[in-house]
């Protein structure tokens, strides 16, 4: 490139990106759009900091400046330097007080936001474990012996604390409009942190520790409901009798395919955590496999072959053909225990 162009070449590159990528934002996947106590805390943080820096930002840039212009040679001046100081104790003590004052004002509401963060659980506590697994996510309700994968469903207002460890690697649960992001580990090392939306809705989440080959695909969703309705869906999800014959003939059929071949890893209803995410809610599900539009043909292709929607997971392909996934596909879409779904929160 040539002339004036070529001169701003880089500022263009800048600014395009800029105006691009201010588009890739998502609403709820915001942490500058808080909508839960932790994430408030965490954007009040955000705020305190970039004010500092803008303020020392401007100061350092008006002393630059004036030094620049006041101190440039000028012409038929060129021999004359101007008067040099060496040490001069108020200045010192101004450019080390001043930082000082700064950090504390940084300090001081971080370590108060560090503390309200981390609080524990109280007797009364609504408590949720948390197991990250390569790649999707399973939630127990202890206080209500229910589980889901994916989609974990809060009452709004109310703290809901989480108990977190992995099962494999080190994921890292990330919710960032209603809450920072934690670690969890494999072993004993459990992490806790806690979740309280403001308003109804589903917020999105992802794993935000690289974690594999699928680590991009690791999504999930939380949902939050008001507390009648939570109480009201843990109800349904509390009364589904896994054993219940599904409502069509295709639907048995597939239901008995699903007991056959897919029992041994996927549970339905209270049943003991198994090796794959628990189905009990699936057809209410706002993703299959925590990415895929929950249509009949995205699960059907998940069924047959999930090693090409996400490499190297952990569940194994081509244990049924088209046609049984077919019937499978009915049985586990009419998986619908409650009216509370995600379209109800939204
Ligand atoms: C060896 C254990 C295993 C078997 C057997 C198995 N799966 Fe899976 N399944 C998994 C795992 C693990 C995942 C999670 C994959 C991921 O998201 O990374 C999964 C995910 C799924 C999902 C997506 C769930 C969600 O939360 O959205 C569906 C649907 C599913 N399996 C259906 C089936 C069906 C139908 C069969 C039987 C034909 C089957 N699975 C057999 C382990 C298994
Ligand atoms: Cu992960």
């Amino acid at each position: 490139m040539k002339g004036w162009m070529g001169k701003f070449r880089t500022l263009f590159l800048f600014g395009a990106l800029s105006l691009i990528l201010s588009g890739c934002g998502v609403e709820n996947l915001s942490a500058l759009k808080p909508k839960g106590q932790g994430a408030d805390l965490l954007f009040d943080l955000m705020i305190i900091s970039i004010v500092i820096m803008i303020f020392v930002f401007i100061i350092v840039m008006a002393i630059y400046t004036f030094v620049l212009i006041r101190y440039r040679q000028k012409k038929g001046q060129e021999d004359i330097i101007p008067k040099q100081t060496e040490g001069n104790k108020a200045l010192e003590i101004l450019w080390t007080v001043i930082p000082i004052i700064l950090l504390l004002v940084l300090a001081v509401p971080t370590v108060q936001a560090t503390f309200e963060l981390a609080e524990k659980p109280k007797e009364a506590d609504m408590v949720v474990e948390v197991t990250g697994n390569q790649y999707w996510w399973q939630f127990d309700y202890s206080n209500e012996e229910i589980s889901t994968s994916q989609d974990l469903y809060i009452p709004t207002d109310t703290r809901v604390y989480l108990n977190m460890k992995s099962s494999d690697v080190i994921h890292s649960f990330w919710v960032p409009s209603i809450a920072g992001k934690m670690d969890t580990n494999p072993g004993d090392n459990e992490n806790t942190m806690y979740l309280e939306a403001n308003e109804e809705g589903v917020y999105w989440g992802h794993c935000a520790e690289l974690c594999g080959p699928s680590h991009s695909l690791m999504d999930f969703r939380v949902i939050a409901v008001s507390p009648e309705e939570y109480d009201q869906w843990v109800a349904d999800m509390q009364g589904v009798d896994p054993e219940a014959p599904a409502e069509t003939d295709t639907a048995q059929e597939g239901q008995e395919l699903f007991n056959n071949n897919c029992l041994s890893c996927h549970a339905i209803g209270a049943a003991p955590k198994g090796v794959g995410p628990n189905l009990t809610n699936f057809g209410d599900r706002t993703k299959i496999a925590g990415i895929l539009d929950p249509s009949k043909e995205n699960l059907v292709d998940w069924i047959v072959n999930p090693e090409d929607i996400k490499p190297g997971n952990q569940m194994p392909s081509n244990l049924v053909n088209e046609k049984e996934a077919d019937k499978i596909a009915d049985y586990l879409m009419q998986l619908q225990p409650s009216e509370i779904t995600p379209e109800s929160a939204k």
